[in-house]
C-alpha cells in the first residue's frame, strides 16, 4: 500500500517537473544519484601503450621504458610466452624465439612451459616465474620437476644468467608458482618470493646465495580463497563454470609487494590481502605457527586482486581487478597526509596494520581486469586482460573475452621509482 502511494507521488512528480531538453530541474552535481553518469571515473588520464592479440598476464618495464609482457599457457598454447614489445602493435619473442617452447625431451628447467610473469630486480637482472604446468598438463598431476622455476637474464643482452629451480618436495599439492618479487640486499645475496596460487597454496622464499628454499603458510586461511567466493565486474557477478555446473574460483595467493621490509600479498578469490615482515619468510628457524602469528591483517581491501607493486616511498598498489581500478595504501607514516586515530600527517616509521586506509588511485572502464604493473621514473604501467570474460568464469565457458588487451600507464609523480 505504502508502496502504491509512492509510485502514484513518482508519477506525479515527473508529471510536474518533466526532464526534457528544454527544461531540467536538476543539474549535475544537484546531488549523487540523479544521472547515470553518476558512475565517476577517478584520477589521472590513462596512456595506452600496447595492444596485444593475446591477453597477458605479466609486465615488465626496462631501464630504457621498454615494456615486456607474458602470454601463459593456462589455458592452452600460446605460440610465445614472453615478447618484448618494439611498437604499440609489434612484439618479439623474448630473450629468443627458441627458449619459448620446450622440445621433446629437452630438460624443462633450460626452456619455458609457461611462464606467468616477468619481473626486473634492483640489479638490471630480467626475471621470469615459470609455473611448470605445461598447457595440456593433466588434471591433478603437479608441476613439472625442473618446469617450475625462476630465471633470470641481462635486460639489455638478454644473455641467460641464472635458474633456481622449485625443488620436487615443494611442488606437492599442484603448487603453481604464480608471481614473484626480489630484494636483492635482504640476506647474503637476496631473496625471491613466489606465490602458490593452487587452491590449497601458500608462499615459497628462495635463498638467491643457495638457491634453498623454504615454504610457509601451506593451506592456512590468509592464503586460501574465501568458501564459495562470487565476484563482480563491470556490474555482472563472476563464477567459476564447468560448462554448465556452477562453480567458485579458488585461485589463492597471488599479487605481491615488497615494501617497507615487509612482503605484501593478495588472496586473488577474495577481498583479503596481508603483509609480514621479510626476516620472518626467510626465517628458517620458525615454526609454521609461529610465521603465521607474525601475519598482519590491515583489511579488507574490497576487491578481487590480481597483481601488486610498490614504489619508493612504501606505498603499495593493489590492482582492483574487480573495481575497474588501482588502489593504494602508504606504508610510511612520512607519507600519511590525514589524521588516523589521533595520528596526524607526517612523522616517521611503518604505519601499524590497524591505521592502513586504502585509496583509489584510478578508476576507469578502460581498466578491464589489472592483472600486473611495474613503476619506472613515475609511471605506473600495467597490463589488462578481462580474466572475467574468460571461458572458466563464462556460462558454458563461452569465451567474452574482445581483444585487443591493451597495457597503459598512469602518472604517479616524478619523485615515485621501484621499491626495490
Ligand atoms: C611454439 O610452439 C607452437 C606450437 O607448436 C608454435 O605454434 C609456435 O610457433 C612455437 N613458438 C616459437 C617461438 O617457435
Ligand atoms: C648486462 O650486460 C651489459 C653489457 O654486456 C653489462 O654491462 C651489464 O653489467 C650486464 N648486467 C647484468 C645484470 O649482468
Ligand atoms: C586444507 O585445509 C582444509 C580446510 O581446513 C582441510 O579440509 C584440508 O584437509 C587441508 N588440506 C591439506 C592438503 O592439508
Ligand atoms: C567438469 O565436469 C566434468 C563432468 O561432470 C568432470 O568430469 C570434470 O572433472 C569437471 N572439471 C573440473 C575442472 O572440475
Ligand atoms: C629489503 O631488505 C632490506 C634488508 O632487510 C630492507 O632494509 C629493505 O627494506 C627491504 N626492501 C623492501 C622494499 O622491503
Ligand atoms: C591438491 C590438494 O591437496 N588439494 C586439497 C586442497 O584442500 C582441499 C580442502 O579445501 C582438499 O579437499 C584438497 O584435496
Amino acid at each position: 500500500m505504502m508502496f502504491f502511494q509512492l509510485m502514484l507521488l513518482a508519477a506525479s512528480a515527473n508529471a510536474y517537473f518533466p526532464i526534457t531538453d528544454g527544461f531540467r530541474p536538476f543539474g549535475p552535481g544537484y546531488n549523487r544519484g540523479a544521472y547515470p553518469q553518476d558512475f565517476n571515473v577517478v584520477g589521472p588520464e590513462l596512456q595506452a601503450v600496447h595492444d596485444s592479440q593475446d591477453p597477458p598476464t605479466g609486465l615488465a618495464v626496462d631501464d630504457g621504458h621498454n615494456i615486456y609482457l607474458t602470454y601463459p599457457r593456462n589455458s592452452g598454447q600460446t605460440p610465445v610466452n614472453v615478447v618484448k614489445c618494439t611498437g604499440f602493435n609489434e612484439e618479439q619473442p623474448w630473450p629468443n624465439a627458441a627458449i619459448q617452447n620446450c622440445t621433446e625431451g629437452q630438460d624443462p628447467s633450460t626452456c619455458f612451459v609457461n611462464v606467468q610473469n616477468v619481473v626486473l630486480d634492483s640489479i638490471g637482472q630480467m626475471w621470469v616465474v615459470d609455473s611448470g604446468f605445461p598447457y595440456d598438463a593433466e588434471e591433478g598431476s603437479n608441476a613439472l620437476v625442473g618446469g617450475a622455476k625462476i630465471m633470470s637474464f641481462n635486460q639489455t643482452t638478454g644473455e641467460h644468467i641464472r635458474t633456481h629451480v622449485i625443488p620436487e618436495q615443494y611442488l606437492s599439492h599442484q603448487m603453481n608458482p604464480n608471481d614473484v618479487r626480489f630484494n636483492n640486499t635482504l640476506g647474503t645475496n637476496g631473496y625471491a618470493f613466489i606465490t602458490d596460487a593452487s587452491t590449497n597454496s601458500s608462499i615459497l622464499s628462495v635463498n638467491l646465495d643457495d638457491g634453498s628454499v623454504i615454504r610457509r603458510l601451506f593451506n592456512t586461511s590468509v592464503v586460501r580463497a574465501d568458501d564459495h567466493y562470487v565476484s563482480s565486474c563491470d556490474g555482472f557477478l563472476v563464477y567459476c563454470w564447468n560448462k554448465t555446473d556452477i562453480g567458485y574460483c579458488t585461485t589463492a595467493a597471488d599479487g605481491i609487494a615488497l615494501a617497507s621490509a615487509n612482503f605484501y600479498w593478495g588472496v586473488l578469490s577474495s577481498r583479503r590481502f596481508y603483509y609480514i615482515s621479510q626476516e620472518v619468510m626467510i626465517d628458517a628457524s620458525l615454526s609454521d605457527e609461529e610465521v603465521l602469528a607474525a601475519v598482519q591483517n590491515p583489511g579488507q581491501c574490497a576487491t578481487e586482486q590480481a597483481g601488486f607493486t610498490a614504489d619508493s616511498k612504501g606505498r603499495v598498489y593493489i590492482l582492483a581487478s574487480e573495481q575497474n581500478a588501482i588502489y593504494y595504501v602508504d606504508t610510511q607514516q612520512s607519507e600519511v597526509d590525514m589524521t588516523i586515530n589521533g595520528v596526524p600527517p607526517g612523522g616517521s616509521g611503518p604505519v601499524p596494520a590497524e591505521r592502513y586506509v586504502v585509496k583509489t588511485l584510478v578508476r576507469n572502464g578502460m581498466i578491464q581486469h589489472a592483472d600486473s604493473a611495474a613503476i619506472l621514473d613515475g609511471w605506473l604501467y600495467f597490463c589488462t586482460n578481462q580474466l572475467q570474460l574468460s571461458p572458466d568464469r563464462q556460462y558454458n565457458n563461452v569465451d567474452n573475452r574482445k581483444g585487443p588487451f591493451r597495457s597503459f600507464r598512469v602518472w604517479i609523480g616524478e619523485d615515485r621509482g621501484p621499491a626495490v
